[in-house]
C-alpha cells in the first residue's frame, strides 16, 4: 500500500489508520485563507521525523504532518535549486525557458520570469492578498545582468507579484553578500566583479564571505523578518513565500542549536525546524491557524557526495538524508526529486493522513487558482494541476495528474508515470554546453561510463532503482519515451493551457 517504508514507525501506522477513518467535516466553501509556503533548501526525503529520520529534533514538521497530510510522491521538478524555484513560482517547467541545461541561475543573472508572467505571488496579490517573500530567491534580478550592485535591483520579485522581499539573491557565499531589502542591498558587502565569466566559483564559500555574512544568523533574520510581516499584515488575506536557507551549503547552524548526533548538519536541520515552530507559534498567537493553508516542502534533494564533509558526517552517524531512494542533489534519481510535502489546513485537510497521490511543485499555482477560485489563463502556469482534492480528499482517489517530467542538474529527463520511472538516455535535446562545467563534466562522465540506452524503474518493488527492467517492457518503455517527446514539444502539459 505504501511503498516505501519498510519499518513502519507508530507515527505512519496511526496516520495510515487515519486516512481510512471518517472524513472530516469539511468547511463548505474555500474561505480565502492565508496562504504561507515553506520552501527548505536540499532538505533529503528522509530528514525529519515524519518521513523516518531518527534521533532529529524536527517536532513543528511533525506536528505540521500529525494536523495535516503529508505526501510520499511529491516530486520537484529539477533536482537543483533555480529549476525548482522557477516552475514553484510559475506552474511551468524550468526546460521551457531559454535555459535547457537544467542548471541554477548565476547570482549576477537577470530575471528569469518575465514580468507578465502569472504566478503565486501575482495571482494572489489579484485577488486582494497581501503578497511577501523571506529567504533565498535564486532567479535573477534586473533586466540584464547585475554589474552594479549599489544600484536598484529591479525588476525582480516585487515586479512579479511580490509586494515585499527580504532575503537572498541567491546563495549565501555569492555576491552581493548581503541581504537585499525590497530592490537594495541593506548589508554591507564588499564590491567585487560579476562572476558573469565563472559562475561556480562564485558559489564556493570562503572565511571572508562567512564573516561578511554573519551566516550563523540569517535563519534567525529571516525568521524574524517573516513573522514580523505576518503580525503587521495580518488584518487581510496573506500570501507568505518563506526559502530558508537551510540545510544548504554552508552548514552553519546558530550556536544555540547544538548536540544532535548527526553533527551540525543536524544541527542546522534542527534550527530549520525552529524557525518553522515560530512561524507556527506566530499563527497561533493571532489565531490565524484555522484560516491558513500551510505548505512545507523542499526544492531538491540532499547532497550526498562524499566530499560535502557535514553531509557526510551525518550519513556516517546513521541519518538517511534521502531515505532509501538513490542519488541525491543534481542527479536524475529519485533523491533528486522525491521530497518531504507536508499541507496543514484547519478543516479541508483531514489531518494525520498521508497521500500517495503523484504530485510536482509546479502545482501549486494552479492549486492556489482553485483554492482562491481564481480563473487560470491560457498560456500561463502550463505545466500545474489542481492539487485542492488531493489535499482534501477521504479516501485515495483518481490520479490529479498522469505523469511529471523531471530534469536532472545535468538536463537528464527523466518521466514518472504510475509506478514506474524512465530515464531518457537517447536522442536527448541538444543544447549549447558552455554554460555550466558541471553539465559539460557530467556529459562527459556519463559518456565514459557508457550510458547509452534507454531505463525504466519500477518504483512499486525497487524504490531505490536497482533494476533496470526496461528490456522486459520495451511497450511502455517506448509509451513514456513518447509522452516525454510529446510534452517536451507541444509546450504545456495542463490541457486548458493551450492556444
Ligand atoms: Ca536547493
Amino acid at each position: 500500500m505504501i511503498l516505501f517504508r519498510s519499518k513502519p514507525t507508530l507515527f505512519f501506522a496511526a496516520a495510515l489508520l487515519s486516512y481510512f477513518a471518517p472524513a472530516q467535516t469539511q468547511a463548505a466553501s474555500t474561505t480565502r485563507p492565508n496562504i504561507i509556503v515553506i520552501l527548505a533548501d536540499d532538505f533529503g526525503y528522509g530528514s525529519l521525523g515524519s518521513y523516518g529520520a531518527k534521533g532529529l529534533k524536527t517536532p513543528h514538521l511533525d506536528r505540521l504532518a500529525l494536523e495535516g497530510r503529508r505526501f510520499t510522491q511529491a516530486y520537484a521538478p529539477g533536482s537543483v535549486c533555480s529549476p525548482t524555484r522557477y516552475g514553484l513560482m510559475t506552474g511551468r517547467y524550468y526546460w521551457r525557458t531559454s535555459i535547457k541545461d537544467g542548471e541554477v541561475l548565476p547570482p549576477d543573472a537577470p530575471l528569469h520570469i518575465e514580468t507578465t508572467r502569472l504566478t503565486l505571488a501575482s495571482l494572489c496579490r489579484s485577488q486582494g492578498y497581501r503578497t511577501a517573500m523571506f529567504g533565498k530567491w535564486h532567479l535573477g534580478f534586473t533586466a540584464g545582468n547585475v554589474t552594479d550592485w549599489s544600484k536598484a535591483l529591479a525588476p525582480g520579485p516585487r515586479q512579479i507579484g511580490f509586494d515585499h522581499f527580504y532575503g537572498m539573491v541567491a546563495n549565501l557565499p555569492a555576491v552581493p553578500h548581503g541581504f537585499v531589502e525590497n530592490d537594495e542591498v541593506n548589508a554591507p558587502f564588499p564590491s567585487e566583479p560579476s562572476s558573469t565569466a565563472k559562475p561556480s566559483t562564485a558559489t564556493e564559500a570562503t572565511p571572508a564571505v562567512r564573516s561578511t555574512w554573519k551566516v550563523d544568523h540569517v535563519m534567525a533574520t529571516l525568521t524574524a523578518k517573516t513573522n514580523q510581516w505576518i503580525e503587521a499584515n495580518q488584518q487581510q488575506p496573506f500570501f507568505v513565500y518563506y526559502a530558508p536557507n537551510a540545510v544548504h551549503e554552508p552548514i552553519q547552524p546558530n550556536p544555540r542549536f547544538t548536540g544532535s548526533p548527526y553533527g551540525k548538519y543536524g544541527d542546522f536541520i534542527n534550527e530549520l525546524d525552529d524557525s518553522v515552530g515560530q512561524i507556527l507559534a506566530t499563527l497561533d498567537r493571532l489565531k490565524l491557524t484555522e484560516n491558513t493553508l500551510i505548505i512545507f516542502t523542499s526544492d531538491n534533494g540532499a547532497v550526498i557526495e562524499s566530499r560535502n564533509e557535514n553531509s557526510a558526517t551525518a550519513m556516517k552517524a546513521g541519518l538517511s538524508l534521502n531515505g532509501a531512494l538513490r542519488g541525491g542533489k543534481h542527479t536524475e534519481w529519485e533523491g533528486g526529486f522525491r521530497e518531504p510535502f507536508i499541507v496543514r489546513w484547519p478543516g479541508h485537510v483531514p489531518a494525520g493522513t498521508v497521500s500517495e497521490q503523484v504530485i510536482c511543485l509546479t502545482d501549486l499555482l494552479a492549486t492556489f487558482a482553485g483554492v482562491l477560485q481564481a480563473p487560470l489563463p491560457r498560456g500561463q502556469a502550463e505545466d500545474s494541476f489542481n492539487l485542492l482534492r488531493a489535499f482534501t480528499e477521504a479516501k485515495p482517489g483518481a490520479p490529479v495528474r498522469d505523469s511529471v517530467i523531471l530534469q536532472s542538474a545535468d538536463a537528464t529527463y527523466d518521466v514518472r508515470q504510475g509506478d514506474w520511472k524512465f530515464i531518457e538516455r537517447t536522442d536527448v535535446p541538444t543544447f549549447a554546453t558552455d554554460r555550466n562545467k558541471r553539465t559539460v563534466d557530467a556529459a562527459a562522465h556519463k559518456k565514459a561510463a557508457g550510458l547509452s540506452t534507454d531505463e525504466l524503474y519500477q518504483l512499486a518493488t525497487d524504490p531505490a532503482e536497482t533494476t533496470d527492467v526496461r528490456t522486459a517492457h520495451l511497450e511502455r518503455a517506448a509509451a513514456l519515451k513518447k509522452l516525454l517527446v510529446t510534452a517536451r514539444n507541444r509546450g504545456f502539459t495542463r490541457p486548458d493551457a493551450g492556444p
